[in-house]
Formats: structure tokens, sequence, C-alpha cells
């Protein structure tokens, strides 16, 4: 293998640090990923020296700031192969990208009798500002149930689909099961109805290999601290044509032409929807954690992952009275599973004194556990940093928890 884990665990600060006693395993990454050198020091660098705010002043350092913040965008672009630079807005998150898109597209385009269509498999972060959005339209929400696996085809998501509906959001990846949904088929299906379709990227952008022309999608949103970046930036993708005709977010600085005392024209895409002070240092962030990820090589880091899921699903299996849901064939490196009788909380807490951080509870995706009949699950979420050495630590610390409740 190409991929030398040991020199590239070096760039992670925080991997060095004890939890009890223990060297960490962080195996927590679907809620966030631990940050490289290089992202810490361009953000401590943009404060250091830069901090200015963009787009506004003639002096020097503001003109940095802008071709900072601006650079970050076209970098983005870049990743995701946008046609243009002014599809990508900054936001806070892709919750915030999410609800951007739940306002004002619905705004315009969704009234009384249309549908919103989500998947069974959604973050609540794509349900509840659609549930919130058909409420105030009078709309209805229509959600496409998972199989068994965890998976949803092109054609049962086909089935949903009506002249009725206004925009399919779904999720990439599922936060919750791991599960790597068809998208780019489930798009075609839907596009052929002339249906917009939104794609959650936050898991799926970590993973996959991400084409924004390729896949079609209308929208694809993620957030930069599931990728290697800070927290308190993320990316909302638009199709230029759907951008233009929506209505803004959030109103203020920044996203206007002229003001009087009783009107306001509005700016340009990318603009428009970034009302206020953006969080340049974020953008900053998020650029180098790209950049660190292009200097790896993005394939070089899936074929990683790939393995140490393949590894670790291997070690589970081979575990007693283990269930894993989902289903590991179409999965990215997102594990949910549970121990027979013992509740997730309490081998969480146990798990957690090995210095083992996974997460338990139902992952911000309640109505999938509900639909699964349980309260939650454990989820061992995994990083190109990670080792084989620590899923043989966790599956040593699952052993300990049946001991112990045995
Ligand atoms: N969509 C998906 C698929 C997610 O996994 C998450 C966060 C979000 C949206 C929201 O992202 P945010 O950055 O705006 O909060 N998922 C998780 C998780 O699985 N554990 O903690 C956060």
């Amino acid at each position: 293998m190409i991929f030398n884990v040991d020199e590239v665990r070096k760039d992670f600060p925080a991997l060095f640090q004890e939890v009890y006693g223990h060297p960490l395993a962080y195996l927590d990454n679907a809620a966030t990923t631990l940050k490289p050198s290089a992202v810490i020091q361009a953000i401590s660098g943009y404060y250091s020296t830069i901090n200015s705010n963009v787009h506004r002043g003639v002096h020097y350092l503001s003109g940095e700031a802008t071709a900072a913040f601006e650079n970050a965008r076209e970098n983005v672009r870049r990743f995701i192969n946008a046609e243009h630079g002014h599809e990508v807005i900054f936001t806070k998150g892709a919750t915030e990208a999410i609800n951007l898109v739940a306002q004002s597209f619905s705004a315009t385009n969704l009234g009384r009798g249309d549908e919103i269509v989500v998947s069974g498999l959604e973050h609540h972060a794509n349900l509840v500002p659609w549930q919130n959005a058909c409420r105030s339209a009078g709309a209805t929400l229509k959600i496409i149930p998972f199989d068994e696996k965890g998976e949803i085809s092109a054609e049962q998501a086909g089935a949903f689909l009506s002249g009725k509906t206004k925009l399919l959001a779904l999720t990439h990846v599922s936060n919750s099961l791991g599960t790597l949904l068809p998208v780019k088929e489930i798009i075609q299906v839907a596009h052929r109805m002339g249906i917009p379709v939104l794609v959650d990227g936050a898991q799926g952008i970590v993973h996959c290999e991400v084409d924004v022309r390729a896949l079609d999608c209308d929208f694809y949103c993620f957030s930069g601290h599931k990728i290697y970046g800070p927290m308190g930036i993320g990316i909302l993708y638009g199709k230029e044509r759907w951008l233009e005709a929506m209505e803004p977010y959030q109103t203020g600085g920044e996203m206007i032409k002229s003001v009087s005392y009783q009107h306001a024209t509005y700016n340009d895409l990318p603009y428009k929807f970034e009302a206020g002070t953006p969080n340049v240092a974020g953008a900053v962030g998020l650029n180098a954690a790209l950049e660190y990820m292009e200097g790896l090589g993005k394939e070089n880091i899936h074929n990683y992952e790939k393995y140490l899921l393949a590894y670790t699903l291997k070690a589970l299996e081979n575990l007693p009275a283990i269930r894993i849901y989902g289903h590991p064939g179409h999965g990215a490196a997102v594990i949910s599973f549970l121990m027979e009788g013992i509740h997730p909380y309490d081998a969480g807490s146990v798990i957690d004194r090995f210095g083992i951080a996974v997460r338990t509870g139902h992952h911000c995706a309640q109505p999938v556990m509900d639909r699964l009949g349980i309260p939650g699950t454990i989820r061992a979420s995994l990083a190109f940093y990670n080792t084989t050495e620590e899923i043989d630590r966790l599956t040593a610390a699952l052993l300990k928890v049946q001991e112990m409740f045995a």
C-alpha cells in the first residue's frame, strides 16, 4: 500500500494525546474530523497577519483577505468540479446550506398541494427544514423508505416522484448506517421527470470523489469540519439557473447592490447569498484542508479507507452476538452496530474508558432508528489516519463490554 498511515498521523496533533491513560483512538469521524497542522496553521496565519474584512476596504490587508477568500472559493469549485465560482456559496455548514435551499427555493417554487420528497435515511438537517418548508407552503413531505439492508434503489426512489414533486432531497452517504446511495442514477430518474435534486454531501464529500457536473445534481452541500477543515464553514453548490431564480436567504451587508431607506437591490451571485461578514478564516482553513487532501491524493485516501472498512467489518463480524446495521456492500467508512442485550450507551461509556471515541445514540437520525426498532447504535466512523491497531483495540474493548454485561 502506497499510503503510509504512520507518516500521515504525524500531521494530526490531536492524535497524540491520552484519554484515561490510553492513547486516543478517534473513531467518531462522521461527527467531526481531526485537523491537520496545515489547517491549524492556515487559520492561525490568517488571524496573525491578514485579519481583515473582505470586499470592503481599499486597504492592502482587505485586498489580501478578499483574495484569500475568493481563492478558497475557486479551489472548492475545482474540488467539486462546478462550472462557475459563483455557484459556490459559503455557509456555516451543511445545515445552513440546506436551510438556505429549503427557505429560498421553497419561497418561489413550493405551493399548496405540492410535494417535497426526501429519503428515509436523512440526518435531521435534511429533514426538519423540509418539514417546515412544507408546513409553511401547505405542501406534503414524502419519504422514500429504505430496505432491510439500509439501501434505496433508483427504482424505489422514482416510485415516490410525481408531477407534484418540486424537489428531491437526499443524502449521498447515510451518517447513521453508512449506506452509499446511487445518487447519480436517482438524479437521472428525477431529471427525466423535470425534478431538481439536492444532495446532502456532508458524509459523501469525505469518502467519495464528487463531481457535481458528472452527478448533474442541482444542489450539493457539505460542512468544512467533516472534511478536515474548521467548524463554522460549509458549502452550498447550486446550479446557476436555480440560484439566480431564488430569493436571498438572509439580508444585510454584502448581499446588496444599492440601498435606500425604503428599498434595496440585491448583489449578484454568489454574494446575494452571503449576507454579513463571512467566515474568512474558515474559508482559508477549508482551502488548506482540501489542498492537504489533494496532496495525499484523494484516490489513495479512499483506497486506504476501503481497506480499513473491510478490516473493521471482518473484525466485528467475527465477534459473538453482534449485529451490524446497514449493508456493508455499498457503504462508506461508517459502521453502525449493536451487541445483543446491551444498551448502546452502556457499551459506549465502557469503550470510552479505553480511550476509544465512538458515537452512540440515534446519530441525529431518529426516524432511521425508529424504523429499525432500536434505541440507537454504536457507530464507528473511520478516517484515513485510523489504523488496524485501533480497530483491534475497539474489538478488544467490545469483548470486555460483553464480559461485563454477560
Ligand atoms: N447531513 C449529514 C449526512 C450529516 O452527517 C450531518 C452531521 C449533517 C448533515 C449536519 O452537518 P453540520 O455540520 O451542519 O452539523 N452529522 C453528524 C453526525 O453523524 N454526528 O454528528 C454530526
